[in-house]
């Protein structure tokens, strides 16, 4: 067993009525980020994501392929883990809703429920919208050209069928006591005051079974009706765990988790349905649950197949890198707000801060020292003021980049290691250690060796966003494999002088446009 503090984290997961789009991309590599940094920093870290298989979408998206729901959740789930693979996301689990696990959880928990008083038969009368798998009040809707829309902009149909409810209606109270006793509950600031107003609005019952279809889990003791599939969606988190069906299992520890981390459209499910069917189940409530924003084209509408704005994660990787396009995904958008992609401003923001920032930092102190120094980390001489400052900023990012990936603010860690780069090309030019080449050559060891040992503990400090190309600027400095987590940072891990170094090999070669480069 291990002694760590257990972190749990998960992503929401996808329906897999189509493919793989940047927004599910976007908030794999965000979470992936966030996993990687707690694991880095010696948390027993468990990040999970996967797909949502069941419900009315899929049904109707198999229906119109002539296959069965099944064989659509079969064959665009493996695009899903496909694409995990592809963005080197380090989930220790991929959760698919058909599983058994899964069922058994599902039905563990809706017992539980009823158990509580809290599950009672009706039937329901009201608007549906199947793209949101969402619920609506009158008053929510809105007809426009004959089409009656829900908030989130999407068509509702009317159902009337007999259901199970939830007693949503009777834990108002204890949310709002939630909100306010545990302000970190939801984040940012805009979600939790959306959550709360909605809250203070009023709840009604929740209808929480279907009869009208059959693509879903059957409800325990009555097969007619089966789960509205959002109950079954949120019970992912405790299945993956085995803290309800494997309660003595390995993973049992990681329940509650750490942060759910979703898009901002789910809000509402994660911020007030999850947190009361747990209540209700007699669960612990998940720490935080963090929405960002929406990825959204270039000129700010949402991406489409019909504007054909679509920006495809599999094709952006191929055509810039794995590793760029993390790095401005999560640099480039503030975690929490809607932000734009577009392929000109993935170019300028990579160029600027890999290729002419960390890249050229790196190789032009690095070469200088295997031109210069035989080969090897130089001895430093008495360091000055200036070189002392320069290795407190570097040693003071560790504690920034904790208070704000504790925020989910990776924007702002990234912002500030970037920063330090910035700072370190104005040390290296200021110092110029090439003409100290010739009058003092002491010094200019000494200048290197403050450069060399930032570009270190930069390098550790963005494995989280950039795992490939940090570990290659880690294999320049000849960092050990036990010398590249967060313990090694500061003086614990100063660079030791004497160690060979290669010659340094490009990690981020400048992006030039096709039209431009042809
Ligand atoms: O909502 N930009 O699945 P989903 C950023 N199955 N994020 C986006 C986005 C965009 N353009 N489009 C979607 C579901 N997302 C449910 C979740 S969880 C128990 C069940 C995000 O495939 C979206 O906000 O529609 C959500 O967090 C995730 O992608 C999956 O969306």
């Amino acid at each position: 067993m291990s002694d760590k503090t257990p972190f749990y984290i998960t992503t929401a997961i996808s329906y897999p009525n189509g493919k793989p789009h940047i927004g599910h991309a976007y908030e794999l590599i965000a979470t992936d980020a966030m996993a990687r940094f707690q694991r880095l920093d010696g948390k027993d870290v468990f990040f999970l994501t996967g797909t949502d298989e069941h419900g009315q979408k899929m049904q109707q998206t198999a229906r119109a392929e002539g296959i069965t729901p099944e064989a659509l959740a079969e064959r665009n789930s493996a695009e899903f883990r496909q694409m995990g693979r592809l963005l080197n996301a380090s989930n220790d689990d991929f959760i698919r809703t058909t599983e058994l696990r899964h069922h058994e959880a599902s039905q563990a928990i809706w017992n539980r429920m009823a158990e509580s008083g809290d599950i009672y038969k009706d039937s329901y009368a009201g608007w549906y919208s199947v793209r949101d798998e969402a619920y609506y009040a009158e008053d929510e809707t809105e007809v426009r050209d004959g089409t009656r829309y829900g908030p989130q902009g999407t068509p509702v149909e009317w159902v009337e069928e007999s259901s199970y409810f939830f007693r949503l209606s009777a834990y108002q109270d204890r949310l709002l006591k939630l909100y306010e006793e545990n302000p970190d509950f939801v984040g940012p600031a805009e979600r939790r005051n959306e959550v709360m107003s909605f809250v203070k609005s009023g709840l009604r019952d929740l209808s929480i079974s279907r009869t009208t279809f059959d693509w879903g889990i059957k409800v325990p003791d009555d097969p007619d009706h089966v789960m509205y599939v959002w109950v079954d969606a949120l019970t992912n988190y405790v299945t993956a765990t085995g803290y309800l069906t494997d309660p003595q299992g390995p993973r049992a520890k990681y329940w509650p988790a750490d942060a759910h981390i979703i898009g901002k459209d789910i809000i509402r499910f994660h911020a007030v349905y999850w947190p009361a069917f747990l209540m209700s189940a007699n669960l612990p409530l998940p720490k935080r649950v963090y929405a960002h924003g929406f990825v959204l084209a270039k000129g700010g509408e949402k991406m489409s197949k019909s504007l054909g704005n679509v920006l495809d994660p599999f094709e952006l990787i191929e055509h810039f890198g794995l590793d760029p396009i993390r790095y401005f995904l999560l640099r480039e958008i503030s975690f929490g707000q809607d932000g734009f992609c577009s392929e000109d401003a993935i170019g300028i923001r990579i160029n600027a801060d890999l290729a002419n920032g960390i890249g050229n930092l790196a190789s032009r102190s690095l070469s200088m020292i295997v031109k210069n120094c035989d080969g090897q980390i130089p001895t430093p001489g008495e360091f000055n003021e200036a070189d002392r400052e320069m290795l407190a900023s570097a040693d003071a990012l560790i504690a920034i980049c904790r208070e704000e990936m504790g925020k989910q603010m990776l924007h702002k860690a990234l912002a500030a290691i970037i920063a330090v780069v910035s700072e370190t090309d104005r040390y290296f030019a200021g110092q110029e250690p090439w003409a100290l080449k010739k009058t003092d050559p002491e010094r200019m060891g000494t200048v290197l060796y403050v450069t060399a040992e930032v570009v270190r503990q930069i390098a550790i400090l963005l494995q989280p966003f950039m795992p490939e190309s940090s570990a290659k600027l880690l294999d320049l400095v000849a960092a050990g494999p036990d010398a590249r987590d967060f313990a090694a940072l500061g003086d614990a891990g100063r660079l030791k002088a004497g160690t060979p170094l290669e010659a340094p090999k490009p990690v981020f070669p400048r992006y030039v446009a096709p039209e431009a480069g042809a």
